[in-house]
């Protein structure tokens, strides 16, 4: 018998953005950012030792984030033994919705289990999980998450946390997915024009403390439509950053399910938006709203198909299972 590690990592969705980075090579970020981890689209990674002294990956799409996750995991430990990795998404991984945070915290809980036999810290991992995707950080903790900066060279002051459990502010979140096609510009590569050729990089950043702030107090004061302003403003001024460097991840579903959430909002529904790095708008709002607001997207123009979330309460615990080597 040999032992299969199996760790599942969530999606999760800022609030307040990330959008620039202080150090390329540590992947450390500019500015701190808060975020919802979700409960419904998770990643699922399982490590066992190879049998035959080769490395296998089954992993959806190109393995170059996973394989610098794994060589910083091992220069940690020693760990050197071959392994075969696989990571699944189950959520539809082709539609352009973020999966790099979750697989790469999925893949990083298992190595931590595996190589570091459960003595890994959580700052340890992220700190590998980072190499992979920098908003991987924020996958390895449940509910509301703050995701510091830091100022420090070698980034041991950059660390996520949970600021708030889901509970203290209840939130759906409704997926409208308008495109399924990869996206036609990564975010590390878009980020760089960004910094390179926005006029704006700069005052985005500036902004952050005070978005950071003003989010987290609604959150503790329970204020929907002061988390939503806040958080619209900052994707709004996020995307024109973006598209000064010349990049538009909007589509004509995106500016249908904005001009949507704002109706819903004149009629009285608490909701608000979001959206990242491509064309998909995800909609915030108290639980008991989203099957109303669901059914009332199904029909817009340009949105292909919906997808229900909520925030999470915990993450799943590491599994170590016998299996058949
Ligand atoms: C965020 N995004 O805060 C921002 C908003 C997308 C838009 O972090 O370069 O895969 O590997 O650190 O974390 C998505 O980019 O990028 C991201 P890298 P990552 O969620």
């Amino acid at each position: 018998m040999s032992t299969l590690v199996r760790a599942i990592a969530p999606s999760n969705i800022a609030l307040v953005k990330y959008w620039g980075k202080r150090h390329t090579a540590l992947n450390l970020p500019l500015t701190s950012s808060f975020s919802v981890t979700l409960s419904e689209m998770i990643s699922v990674a399982t490590v066992q030792e190879s049998t035959d002294g080769q490395d296998h990956w089954d992993i959806q799409g190109k393995p170059d984030k996973a394989q610098r996750l794994l060589q910083h995991a091992r220069e940690a430990t020693g760990d050197t033994r071959p392994l075969t990795i696989s990571i699944q998404n189950q959520f539809p991984s082709g539609a352009g919705l973020a999966s790099s945070a979750s697989s790469m915290a999925a893949l990083g809980r298992a190595l931590g289990a595996f190589l570091g036999k459960g003595d890994i810290s959580v700052d340890t991992i992220a700190d590998w999980t980072r190499q992979g995707s920098g908003s991987s950080v924020r996958s390895l903790f449940p509910g509301y998450v703050h995701w510091e900066a830091g100022s420090s060279e070698d980034g041991s002051d950059c660390i996520a946390r949970t600021r708030f459990p889901a509970s203290a502010l209840p939130l759906a979140l409704t997926v409208c997915v308008v495109n399924d096609q990869p996206k036609p510009i990564g975010s590390t590569a878009a980020m760089e024009k960004c910094r390179d050729h926005s006029p704006s990089y700069q005052a985005f950043h500036d902004r952050n403390p005070a978005d950071l702030e003003a989010a987290i107090a609604a959150v503790e004061a329970g204020d929907v439509q002061k988390l939503g302003e806040i958080s619209e403003n900052n994707c709004l001024a996020m995307h024109d950053v973006i598209r000064e460097a010349g990049i538009d991840y909007f589509l004509e579903g995106t500016h249908a399910a904005i001009a949507h959430v704002r109706a819903l909002r004149e009629q009285g529904v608490p909701c608000f938006f979001t959206i990242d790095a491509g064309p998909n708008v995800k909609i915030l709002s108290p639980p008991e709203y989203q099957a109303q607001i669901e059914e009332s997207c199904k029909d817009l123009p340009g949105v292909l198909f919906t997808l229900r979330d909520a925030v999470a309460e915990t993450l799943v615990p590491v599994e170590h299972l016998d299996v058949n080597p």
